[in-house]
């Protein structure tokens, strides 16, 4: 089911080549821009009556109002399954432990005698989170995205997600009710790339409610979500650009095929579009993974997304002469996902360079991480791992300098700064200085 590609016995390309070799999913954010673009304008001029239409035409519904009223939120909790509000209760719990831990303390540095600069860790004051609707819905993305907001003390949280027809026009249930468990008052029913736009604008409500604009958005969002955040990022901060899933495994001949096979199953069964990538030096476990994923893929719920996910270009199978040459090839890669089912696990792993979250052993499969390791699953696609990370507490956080220098300290660098000045041309820089103690 996986086609296979073959990079032993001969040296692996240089990063840049390797990675355009590898299996990956293209994610054109730029060919829908122009079907965005309009969206966002139209958003920005007539705001909440904009987003109302536009769920008309894309959700099939026409929510009352945007925001969702607070005893709709605190209904959906009570009528929340009670088996899924205790393993939510787990998610939230594990997902505030770690995050929790993420929180971080000003920084004083004495530069000089009389000269420090403090790092003030500031959150964003008030951020949008967006949960999405789409194949499936996603309470936990609700948890992933909320907790490590709280934990950074941001002070004002709203959630969007997409109306759905079959619900009134509400968000699905789970996300109201998963948000009524984290203390969320503010939720808005609106997906897609109007989610963000009224997010960043702001807009009145049909009952004349002000929909405050905010300053940052995170969240993971089809092809439209995303090309709106890099429409509007600047207006607004953003996290990393959220493609489709996807999940490499670094396995040698130690790793168990069930467990191989299930786990690049489970990440196959987000979407027909979704990655997974299994990268070997053991033939037979690229076999015995062949065989798994054949019964394994024909007796699951989703088959037939899961069957064009798996024989899609962006997935296979990558055979490597050695766990080296492997780890060269899942740092060129940077998964969203990455598993390591090789002996020594957790040497291999704490070796890698790029990923987005790294999974250890025959016991840490990507789905616990999904909802309840207590790791965020917001993580970098389409290879960001390279450069940015996972959604976490210093996501919501700047690092803001500030500088404070006595009389001394300042006497004692003017020299420095003055030259500097002059050497870029910019006397008045140094006069700002030398004057100070002309007097
Ligand atoms: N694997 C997805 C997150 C998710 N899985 C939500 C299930 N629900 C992207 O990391
Ligand atoms: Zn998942």
């Amino acid at each position: 089911m996986l086609r296979r590609l073959d990079l032993r016995s001969a040296p692996l390309p240089r990063t840049a080549r390797l990675r355009g070799l590898l299996p990956r999913a293209e994610q054109d954010v730029d060919a829908v821009l122009h079907q965005v673009r309009p969206i966002v304008e139209d958003v920005r001029e007539r705001g909440a009556e904009a987003a109302l239409e536009l769920a008309e035409r894309f959700d099939r519904v026409r929510p009352s109002a945007v925001r969702v009223p607070a005893q709709t939120l605190q209904g959906a909790l009570s009528a929340l399954d009670p088996g899924v509000r205790e393993a939510l209760q787990t998610s939230i719990a594990r997902a505030r432990a770690v995050h929790g831990d993420q929180r971080r303390t000003d920084l004083v540095t004495q530069v000089a005698p009389g000269g420090t600069v403090t790092e003030r860790f500031v959150p964003v004051r008030r951020v949008g989170l967006y949960a999405p609707g789409g194949l499936a819905v996603y309470p936990s993305s609700v948890v992933m995205n909320v907790v490590p907001a709280q934990a950074a003390g941001v002070e004002s949280i709203v959630l969007a997600s997409p109306p759905q027809a079959e619900h009134g026009g509400l968000p699905h249930p789970t996300v109201l009710a998963a948000a009524a468990m984290l203390g969320v008052e503010e939720v808005w029913a609106v997906g897609g790339a109007q989610a963000v736009a009224l997010l960043a604008h702001g807009g009145t409500d049909t009952d004349g409610a002000e929909l405050e604009p905010v300053d940052m958005v995170t969240g993971p969002g089809n092809i439209y979500v995303t090309a709106a955040k890099r429409l509007l990022r600047g207006l607004i901060g953003i996290d990393a650009e959220a493609g489709t899933t996807e999940i490499a495994v670094l396995a040698d001949d130690t790793a168990d095929p069930v467990h191989v096979a299930v786990d690049l199953i489970s990440q196959a069964e987000h979407d027909p579009a979704a990655a997974s990538v299994l990268v070997t030096d053991s033939v037979e476990l690229a076999d015995a993974v062949d065989r798994e994923l054949a019964t394994r893929v024909a007796a699951t719920k989703h088959t037939e997304r899961i069957r064009e996910a798996l024989g899609g270009p962006q997935s296979g199978t990558v055979l490597v002469d050695d766990i080296d040459a492997g780890l060269t090839v899942v740092d060129a890669y940077a998964a969203e996902h990455l598993e390591i089912q090789t002996r020594d696990a957790r040497e291999v792993g704490f070796r890698v360079r790029n990923a987005g979250a790294i999974f250890i052993g025959p016991y840490a499969p990507v789905s616990l991480g999904d909802y309840c390791a207590g790791s965020n699953h917001v993580l970098p696609t389409g290879g960001c791992a390279r450069h940015s990370a996972g959604l976490s507490v210093q996501t919501f956080l700047r690092g803001v300098h500030v500088v404070e220098y006595t009389e001394e300290a300042l006497r004692e660098v003017a020299d420095q700064v003055v030259t500097l000045a002059g050497a870029e041309d910019l006397p008045a820089h140094g006069e700002a200085v030398t004057a100070r103690f002309a007097r």
